[in-house]
């Protein structure tokens, strides 16, 4: 364990704070940004330190174990139990930790004396004796706990007759153990039992430890009472302060720990929460925005326009009466291209369409509620509430945004060069027709004024040419007319295509605006979150 990978940790976890802040439980986010404090405070502190706490029940014998490592009666033993109140530190080193001590507020200071046996092995290490951690008396448990939750490593002490308390095992080994910040157990008084009794102790003091979690802790058996008996503690000590990583590891192991309780608040990480475009969405959306009116009017339009250009010239002038469908919804209107968004949004102003019928408002509602129900699949509550709220929780605007998507579509293709030809021959039809009708007048008058001219005729004798063209003229134009009519049919359906085509696009566009982007912004956060817990709790 490296102080990188401590920083590393400690900054994932920071992260997934500050991305998923509110959707995490405050308790737990309190628990953690304080412990990253500690992190950053005992980082900051450093140094080459060690601080080993002595931590245990009553009457187990810390403060014998304390003075035996200290090679001198430093902490008061006594008969009367609890004994011990306030922490106590020795500074194995030749300078002593101000700062450290200060941030442990340990104000009882002993610097164990240089010429002890095996002083050098230790340097750097400052071991502190607790008082009882779960003491009858309310201040020594408070103060047991509050620096147990600052050492680096915690060497539960313990005895044959207490090791087995259940109590014991359920309210600290277990929490401890969470955190991996206990790598030593001593059996102290070990003097008390014959060798035997000592290993079969040791053998079920292991097998519980394994239980409450504890697998790698190592297990010693000492005596502060007899010679050598505490060789074995020393000799754990002395590796635990050469790693020089205690500090880090039970940083880490906290962080972890911390990390670990926060990813039970997150999902898993799921692609395709959401589906780039959701076809129930649009055509839901497209519904309530009245684009079936819209491609009536579209069809109808195409068709009115086809019949003003290239209908019977006779009768024309009677399209001109009728008002244009697309003109009639308000959607007509031009905007170029060079437009600002909000100089086409005075300029198209508001469409004339109907208001969107419940109905159509239902399907909305069903639809953004399922695509909200299957992005928030499995997210824990805060997040599925979010995801869901996302989806669905919108005002007026939204009706709004779908009128300008319309409004801004362009809905009449260009016109068809055959209405210019159709159009041309209409009009030379019309000619024609004209030409025969004023010749025949002209015959007529010349008629009643007895003046007899020959009139060319053709199909044989009996079919006189005005005739012909009038006859033939108007014929002809009405055919066209009714050709034309057939074709326009046709081009109105494409015309149609072609808007439901660009009005989908439309739609689809506000859709992801206004439903899949905000979904996808809480579900990405939430990825990100969940990320940064796996990083921190890897
Ligand atoms: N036989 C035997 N007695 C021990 C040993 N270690 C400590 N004792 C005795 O156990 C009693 C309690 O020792 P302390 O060191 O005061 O115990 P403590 O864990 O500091 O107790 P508190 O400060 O009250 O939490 C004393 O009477 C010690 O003499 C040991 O290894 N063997
Ligand atoms: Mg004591």
């Amino acid at each position: 364990m490296t102080r990188e990978e401590v920083d590393g940790r400690a900054a994932a976890l920071q992260r997934a704070l500050t991305l998923g802040g509110p959707a995490l439980p405050a308790d737990d986010v309190a628990v953690a940004r304080k412990l990253l404090a500690r992190v950053a405070e005992r980082s900051r502190i450093g140094g080459n330190h060690t601080v080993v706490a002595l931590a245990g029940a009553t009457g187990s014998g810390k403060s014998s174990l304390f003075n035996a490592l200290v090679g001198e009666p430093v902490s008061r033993v006594g008969a009367r139990r609890p004994t011990t109140s306030r922490a106590a530190a020795a500074i194995w080193g030749e300078s002593v930790p101000s700062e450290l001590l200060d941030w442990l507020d340990v104000p009882s200071r002993h610097q164990v004396h240089a010429a002890m046996p095996r002083h050098a092995e230790l340097d750097g290490l400052v071991l502190l004796d607790l008082p009882d951690f779960d003491s009858r008396v309310r201040e020594h448990r408070a103060e047991a706990d509050r620096v147990l939750e600052l050492c680096d490593l915690f060497v539960w002490v313990t005895d044959p007759q207490k090791y087995a308390d259940a109590v014991l095992h359920e309210q600290y080994v277990r929490q401890l153990a969470v955190a991996k910040a206990t790598s030593i157990v001593v059996l102290n008084q070990a003097d008390r039992l014959t060798p035997e009794g000592t290993d079969s102790c040791l053998a079920d003091l292991s097998r519980l430890l394994v239980e409450d979690g504890l697998t790698d802790a190592l297990v010693l058996p000492t005596s502060t009472v007899v010679d050598g008996g505490v060789t074995t503690l020393v000799d754990a000590l002395a590796y635990v302060v050469q790693a020089k990583n205690a500090a880090d590891r039970r940083l880490a192991g906290d962080l972890r720990h911390q990390a670990q309780r926060l990813s039970s608040h997150v999902g898993a990480v799921r692609e395709h929460r959401t589906s780039g475009t959701n076809a129930e969405v649009v055509s839901a959306l497209a519904q309530s925005a009245g684009v079936g009116v819209v491609l009536d009017a579209v069809e109808r339009d195409y068709r009115t326009e086809a019949a003003r250009r290239t209908g019977w010239p006779f009768t024309r002038w009677s399209q001109k009466l009728k008002a244009r469908p697309l003109a009639r919804l308000g959607l007509d209107k031009q905007v170029s291209d060079g437009m600002s968004r909000g100089d086409r949004r005075v300029v198209l102003g508001k469409s004339s369409l109907p208001p969107a019928t419940p109905a159509a408002r239902a399907a909305v509602d069903l639809a953004t509620r399922r695509l909200g129900e299957k992005a928030a699949d499995g997210l824990p509550d805060p997040w599925a509430d979010e995801v869901r709220s996302a989806a669905t929780g919108r005002d007026g605007a939204m009706a709004d945004a779908l009128d300008q998507a319309v409004l801004r579509t362009p809905l009449r293709g260009r016109f068809p060069g055959w209405w210019a030809a159709a159009s041309a021959l209409q009009w030379a039809f019309a000619g024609v027709a004209l030409a025969g009708a004023a010749w025949l007048i002209v015959l007529a008058l010349l008629g009643t004024m007895q003046i007899h001219v020959g009139v060319p005729t053709m199909a044989g004798d009996w079919l006189p040419i005005p005739l012909v063209m009038l006859a033939g003229g108007l014929l002809a134009g009405l055919l066209l007319t009714v050709l034309t009519r057939t074709l326009a049919r046709t081009g109105a359906r494409r015309a149609r295509q072609d808007a439901q085509e660009r009005l989908d696009e439309a739609i689809a566009q506000v859709a992801s605006e206004r439903i899949i982007a905000p979904v996808e912004a809480v579900v990405r956060r939430h990825d990100d979150t969940a990320r940064a817990l796996g990083q921190a709790s890897a």
